[in-house]
């Protein structure tokens, strides 16, 4: 069966647009494929760049054992991150904006250079990065119970919602970024810990994986190279942080 391309993108962009969840697509579609999928993003996607929107950059998501675990998936998937999503670490975030809103702690890379794709490496990666910024990703997903399978994750564009972005770029040669230590605070609590490691082995081989995936990357860039830990849910929250060894804290206050 033909899997409705644009139906499925306009399907998933009005749910988010109504701030509701609908039933994961592999129900419907249990032969939607990874491309396939990719597809629907892309499409959707695109439909935000007409409306006016911009793309600033990627997620890769998936990408550490504690989300793959948490998620029941086993392997990294990628998205788009957009203008609108980029949230400013002093305003406080309003839910109400969100369905069921969790929140994890990432390591943002900002690409000073264009970036082949073709043999990306940690090296490379490092190569062309400008600077190491500390990250946090809310995620929403547009799927009922925040439920999925891989093909699902990708057409919701990795489950996308905002981003958090620290102040402070720290060059590559500052911070070893596998090495690097994160404590996740929710309401002054320790909620997890972590080294940079914990994303693919290291966090510049998320890039690099990513550049190979999408044929390149540009100069200015952001990529954020998906949660060392298992998400928290932010309803009910106040102040969640992740503070990181080198490259600072990061705060995100809900409204
Ligand atoms: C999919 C996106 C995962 C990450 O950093 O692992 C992700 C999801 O878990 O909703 O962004
Ligand atoms: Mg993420």
């Amino acid at each position: 069966m033909t899997i409705p391309v644009n139906e499925l993108a306009d399907h998933l962009a009005a749910a988010e647009e109504e701030r509701r969840t609908v039933p994961q697509l592999v129900h419907e579609h249990p032969d939607l494929d990874l491309d396939t999928a990719y597809d629907i993003q892309t499409t959707r996607f695109d439909q935000r760049l007409a409306a006016g929107d911009r793309l600033v950059g990627y997620k890769v998501g998936l990408s550490s054992r504690a989300k793959q675990v948490a998620m029941g998936v086993h392997e990294p998937i990628y998205g788009r991150l957009s203008r609108a999503m980029w949230h400013p670490e002093e305003e406080p975030l309003d839910l109400s904006t969100l369905v069921h809103p969790i929140v994890e702690a990432e390591i943002a890379f900002l690409l000073g250079d264009d970036l082949d794709g073709d043999d990306a490496t940690v090296a490379s990666v490092l190569a062309a990065t400008e600077g190491l910024l500390p990250a946090l990703e809310i995620l929403d997903s547009r799927y009922d119970n925040f439920k999925f399978t891989m093909p699902d994750a990708i057409a919701d564009n990795a489950s996308a919602a905002r981003v958090v972005l620290g102040g402070r770029l720290i060059p590559p040669d500052r911070v070893d970024a596998q090495l690097e230590g994160m404590v996740l605070r929710a309401d002054g609590q320790v909620v997890h810990t972590a080294a940079g490691a914990a994303v693919s082995g290291h966090p510049a081989l998320s890039v690099a994986w990513l550049a190979q995936k999408v044929g390149g990357l540009k100069a200015g860039d952001v990529v954020i190279s998906g949660g060392l830990t298992a998400a928290v849910p932010l309803r009910e929250r106040r102040v969640v942080s992740a503070e990181y060894t080198n490259l600072g804290r990061i705060v995100l206050t809900i409204a």
